[in-house]
């Protein structure tokens, strides 16, 4: 099968991820108790017998959802792309299923398909949608993996079973129902043989063969590869790859966490992992009532006006895999351009010389005004030393444009 298209996804660089489910109605406490960990995880965390979690459901009534504020939250915070969780590892469908009924519009009072809505307000912005999908851990279903303590039998599961009767079918729904599908975002392959994940990413290429399949799916099987939750490689790392990242510490909402990151250190973890060759994939987490926390808000549109100032040196860019991270910041490049993203600011900022002699340098956001710099020997090294106005250039990452004499050469 060809490989579908990156191109869309390396240019995106920056995305915005949903976790949102049926555990946003105990949002982290289960009878009065508070349940540690990630709010996703209070099922098993909890030991929630499947009978009494899944009248959770009764309750979930999200009647402030509106996707179209979503889709808009998603652009103006400069995300490229969505990827919603269709089903987490609840096994709760968040869409209208044909093959469980154990699904939103089946099941709750909302009685409304919020993917279907989700779906037409991202294409509409021209943000590429995708589907977060948990391919083996289902704590609803006896032939998952994950629940052992409603199913503690394992000679009565059959893994295979689950594939054939939920997962593919769900699959298939997911991939034929709801437009052009950016990608499928597979988690925890646990027991994925080679074979099984193989067989998911050739059958979600066979149903959209432009969709991206995600690392996830195991055994190197994806056409990307996703590092860990809160992953930061220290240095450039080959390939296409993409850290999926919290904006507090959980993934799916909890009304006691309250540790936000803040818009600097956001904007500070974007650039650090795009001049590593990676994609940003930031998290937001849903309430019952459809609102995602206004604390999240507040910080992504601060990073998206950031954006709309200095996108020019995030979108589209590459790595330049022999400029370790440096003191002062991080460094991306374009064509014959290359940005220096100045996260600690001072008189100067020094650098490894390039392979293309620089013509000008000036700061991004006033390209008339022109920067001295000189090749220099600094501790031994051959670098370049350029001259940085008196004040910062913005109230967050300032970035000054390095224009070089025709395309830098990766060494
Ligand atoms: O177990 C999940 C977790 O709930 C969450 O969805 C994260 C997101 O990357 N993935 C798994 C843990 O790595």
């Amino acid at each position: 099968m060809t490989k579908p298209d990156m191109q869309w996804w390396r240019d995106a660089k920056f995305g915005m991820f949903i976790h949102w489910g049926l555990y946003a109605v105990p949002a982290g406490i289960w009878k009065g108790q508070e349940i540690p960990g990630i709010g996703e995880w209070i099922m098993k965390r909890a030991q929630i017998p499947r009978r009494e979690y899944e009248k959770l459901a009764d309750e979930f009534n999200p009647i402030r959802f509106d996707a179209e504020e979503w889709a808009q939250l998603c652009q103006d915070s400069g995300m490229k792309y969505m990827v919603i969780t269709s089903k987490h590892h609840d096994g709760f469908a968040m869409y209208h299923s044909q093959c469980s009924d154990y699904n939103i519009v089946d099941r709750t009072p909302f009685d409304r398909d919020p993917m279907k809505e989700l779906a037409a307000a991202c294409q509409k912005r021209g943000i590429k949608f995708g589907f977060y999908y948990s391919q083996t851990q289902d704590w609803y279903e006896k032939d998952a993996v994950g629940n052992d303590w409603d199913f503690p039998n394992e000679d009565e599961k059959n893994f295979r079973r689950y594939l054939d009767n939920k997962v593919k079918p769900q699959l298939k729904e997911l991939l034929t129902n709801y437009g052009p599908i950016g990608l499928i975002w597979f988690d925890t392959p646990m027991t994925m043989t080679k074979e099984e994940s193989q067989e998911l990413a050739d059958y979600v290429h066979s149903l959209q063969p432009d969709c991206l399949v995600g690392g996830r799916v195991g055994n190197e099987c994806g056409d990307y590869r996703n590092l860990g939750d809160n992953e930061i490689p220290d240095e450039h790392v080959p390939g296409d790859w993409e850290t999926p990242c919290t904006l507090n510490d959980t993934w799916g909402f909890k009304k006691n966490d309250h540790n936000w990151k803040s818009a600097d250190t956001v904007l500070q973890l974007l650039v650090d992992i795009i001049s590593k060759g990676g994609n940003y994939l930031l998290n937001v987490g849903p309430t019952q009532e459809g609102v995602i926390p206004e604390p999240s808000c507040e910080i992504l549109r601060e990073v998206g006006r950031w954006l709309e100032r200095n996108g020019e040196a995030v979108y589209g860019t590459e790595p330049i895999p022999y400029i370790k991270p440096l003191s002062w910041g991080r460094v991306t490049e374009k064509a014959d351009k290359v940005y220096l993203h100045v996260f600690d600011w001072s008189s100067k900022v020094v650098l490894p010389e390039l392979t293309s002699p620089i013509e000008r340098a000036y700061p991004l956001n006033n390209p008339a005004a022109e920067l001295h710099w000189n090749a220099e020997t600094v501790a031994g090294e051959k670098s370049l030393v350029v001259s940085l106005p008196d004040a910062p250039l913005d109230e967050h990452v300032s970035v000054i444009v390095l224009e070089t004499n025709g395309e830098l050469r990766h060494m």
